[in-house]
C-alpha cells in the first residue's frame, strides 16, 4: 500500500455533481486497496462545523477547518477526497496554502449554473430564487470559476464514469 498521500479537492456549484463524482473516485480507490477517506458536508457541517452558515466569513472558516483536517488525514497517509463548493479564489488559495501546494490537486466540476438550476436535484435553486435561502452560490453569492485547475471536468460533455476515469488517469502515477 505504498502510495503518495494527497488531497483531491473538488470545487463547483451546488448540484454540479461534485459528491457523485467524488464518491465514485473514493470507491474506485478503495477497490484498489488504497487508504482513502472522504470529507463532505455530511460529516463536516453536521459535526466540527456545526453552527457555521453560508456568509462569506462562515464559508471561509468552514473551509479553513476542513483544510486543516484534510492536512491531518494526509499526514496520516490517506488519499483525501474533499467536495465543497469552495466558491472564491480566496477560499481556495487558503485551502491550498494550508494543505500545501504539492499535496493539493484541484478538481473543477464544471457544470453551468443553467444546468445546475435545471437539474435542481434538491430544490435549493428554486428556494434561492424565491428568497427562501440567502447567499446561495450562483444566485446571490459569487462562484469564481477556477482559471487553472489541475483537472477540469465538463460534466455536460461526459458521463460520471468518464469523469472518474479522467481523475484516476491523472493520479495514476501517484498511486
Ligand atoms: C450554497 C448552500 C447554501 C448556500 C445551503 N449556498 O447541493 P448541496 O446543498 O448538498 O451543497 C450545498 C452545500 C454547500 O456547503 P459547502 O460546505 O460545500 O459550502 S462552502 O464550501 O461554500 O462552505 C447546498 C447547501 O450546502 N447549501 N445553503 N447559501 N450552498
Amino acid at each position: 500500500n505504498q502510495h503518495k498521500s494527497f488531497v483531491l479537492w473538488f470545487t463547483g456549484l451546488s448540484g454540479s455533481g461534485k459528491s457523485t463524482i467524488a464518491n465514485k473516485v473514493e470507491a474506485a480507490l478503495f477497490e484498489k486497496n488504497k487508504q482513502v477517506y472522504s470529507l463532505d458536508g455530511d460529516n463536516i457541517r453536521s459535526g466540527i462545523n456545526k453552527g457555521l452558515g453560508f456568509t462569506k466569513a462562515d464559508r471561509y472558516e468552514n473551509l479553513r477547518r476542513i483544510a486543516e483536517v484534510a492536512k491531518l488525514f494526509v499526514d496520516a497517509g490517506n488519499i483525501t477526497v474533499a467536495a465543497f463548493v469552495s466558491p472564491t479564489y480566496k477560499d481556495r488559495d487558503l485551502v491550498k496554502n494550508i494543505i500545501g501546494e504539492k499535496d493539493f490537486i484541484e478538481v473543477f466540476v464544471d457544470t453551468s449554473l443553467e444546468e445546475c438550476e435545471r437539474r435542481d436535484v434538491k430544490g435549493l435553486y428554486k428556494k434561492a430564487r424565491a428568497g427562501e435561502i440567502k447567499n446561495f452560490t450562483g444566485i446571490e453569492a459569487p462562484y469564481d470559476a477556477p482559471k487553472n485547475p489541475d483537472i477540469h471536468i465538463k460534466t455536460e460533455e461526459k458521463t460520471v464514469d468518464q469523469a472518474v476515469e479522467e481523475i484516476l488517469n491523472h493520479i495514476n502515477t501517484l498511486i
